[in-house]
């Protein structure tokens, strides 16, 4: 994670609740005013990130930037530092200025942006461009990893064995005889669907479609959207889902059930189902294993595409033949492109037991910026181990369990920072 982060005093200060956000304004002090716009706390969970900022013309190079980064390192030459992290960093303090920057002398003292970051703030702020964000807009490289990174089941790693292996098109990835994982295969045969937006109302047609089945098996049950579209999102990637039931307990065994049901109606193209260990589920109430930092959960999951009719219906609509697991990529394919009244859309759900529910809310709300840097404050800082578990005090050695987001912050010693203020 790079040097730990020395809280000044004046850190300090300014990580106090503010009631607005941005300070008074007097006629004396409106100079030290204007600098302090440009002073930002240390963590990015403890600043307050809209989805909508001030600084877009640098974010959108320094997003390329940080893509590009992703796509050339490898995760074991980075030997601690990662340019893609610092880019990353960089991008969060950007997100989160309350003004636009016009000078680069604003941030020359901002926790952060380095030498070469400043240099290309520079040169954003003069040319409206940067040479080197537009070299890489124009590279092979950097366009084909973008398209290979978009399939489904397809990391970093995977892409670059792609493109290193000469392959440009991803009909050249479909015709190439490697072994792919089912994933992948679904991910390159319903790429033009995976890939448009998911709009909030989509989100929304699949949260009623899982609450409903849900509720018929085990009534009360609460299903909650999460990731992007609580942040304020109006369009993402795929629909997280959050299920859970006030009495702890009455969730094991409902996942399977759910499916079935999906199953039954024809609404699944394609899952992966993540069953969790008995200890695994119940660590919160014999606590051998603190919660770890490590970033994937233990939550029950289903990963998976379902076809969602295109004009919402309650009434079931024939997708593929129930049977689709073992169909060939080329049948795939072929069901992609035929005349369909539903797209594939990428939907997680999670069951989450009740007693961890408010971490596991925070945790997949995200974004993934902003729960990294609340791990890393609350280990260098407070000494304490969180994840969407739970959050471990290992100085006296306890569990704290939470009954609200609020409460979870608090236990953080942080402002509450809303679902829309969490855009890193
Ligand atoms: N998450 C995380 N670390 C990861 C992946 C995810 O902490 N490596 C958390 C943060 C957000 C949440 O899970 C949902 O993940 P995504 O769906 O990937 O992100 P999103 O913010 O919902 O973005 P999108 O709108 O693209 O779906
Ligand atoms: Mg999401």
């Amino acid at each position: 994670e790079g040097k730990p982060v020395e809280i000044t005093n004046q850190y300090k200060l300014l990580s106090v609740p503010k009631k607005n956000h941005e300070p008074e304004v007097t006629d004396s002090n409106y100079k030290q005013t204007k600098l302090n716009c440009f002073q930002v706390d240390p963590y990015c969970c403890q600043r307050r990130t809209p989805l909508q900022h001030h600084n877009k013309l640098l974010t959108d190079a320094f997003e390329i930037l940080e893509e590009n980064a992703e796509y050339i390192e490898s995760s074991n030459d980075t030997k601690g530092y990662s340019r893609n992290l610092a880019y990353r960093r960089v991008l969060a303090v950007l997100r989160s200025l309350p003004q636009a920057v016009t000078s680069v002398k604003q941030i020359k003292d901002v926790k952060h942006i380095g030498g070469h970051s400043q240099k290309i703030i520079q040169e954003l702020l003069e040319e409206k461009c940067c040479l080197e964000v537009e070299e890489i807009k124009r590279s092979v490289r950097y366009n084909k990893m973008k398209l290979f990174t978009g399939v489904f089941g397809a990391g970093v790693s995977t892409a670059r064995r792609w493109y290193d292996t000469g392959m440009t098109s991803l009909n050249d990835v479909i015709q190439h005889n490697e072994d792919r994982s089912t994933a992948q295969k679904y991910g390159l045969a319903f790429f033009d669907d995976l890939n448009m937006p998911v709009l909030k109302a989509e989100a929304e047609q699949v949260k009623s479609i899982v609450k409903n089945i849900t509720e018929s098996i085990l009534p009360g049950v609460s299903v909650t959207v999460t990731g992007g579209f609580r942040r304020g999102k109006t369009v993402g990637h795929d629909i997280d889902l959050l299920i859970s039931h006030p009495k702890e307990g009455a969730e094991i065994g409902l996942l399977g059930k759910i499916l079935e049901k999906l199953q039954q109606l024809n609404l699944i193209l394609y899952g992966s189902h993540n069953k969790c260990t008995y200890s695994e589920r119940h660590f919160t109430e014999e606590p051998r294993d603190p919660p770890t930092n490590s970033q994937m959960d233990h939550f029950e999951k289903w990963f998976g595409i379902i076809g969602l009719p295109k004009i919402s219906t309650e009434k079931t609509v024939l997708i593929a033949e129930n049977d689709a697991s073992d169909k060939s990529i080329k049948d795939l394919v072929d069901l992609s492109k035929s005349e369909k009244s539903w797209t594939a859309k990428r939907v997680d759900l999670i069951i989450v037991p009740s007693s961890q529910y408010f971490y596991g809310l925070v945790g997949w709300t995200g974004n993934k910026m902003f729960n990294r840097d609340l791990r890393l404050y609350a280990q260098k800082e407070l000494n304490m181990r969180l994840s969407s578990h739970g959050l471990y005090d290992l100085t006296k050695g306890c569990l704290l369990t939470s009954n609200s987001e609020e409460e979870v912050f608090k236990y953080l010693k942080l402002p509450v920072i809303p679902p829309e203020l969490r855009n890193c």
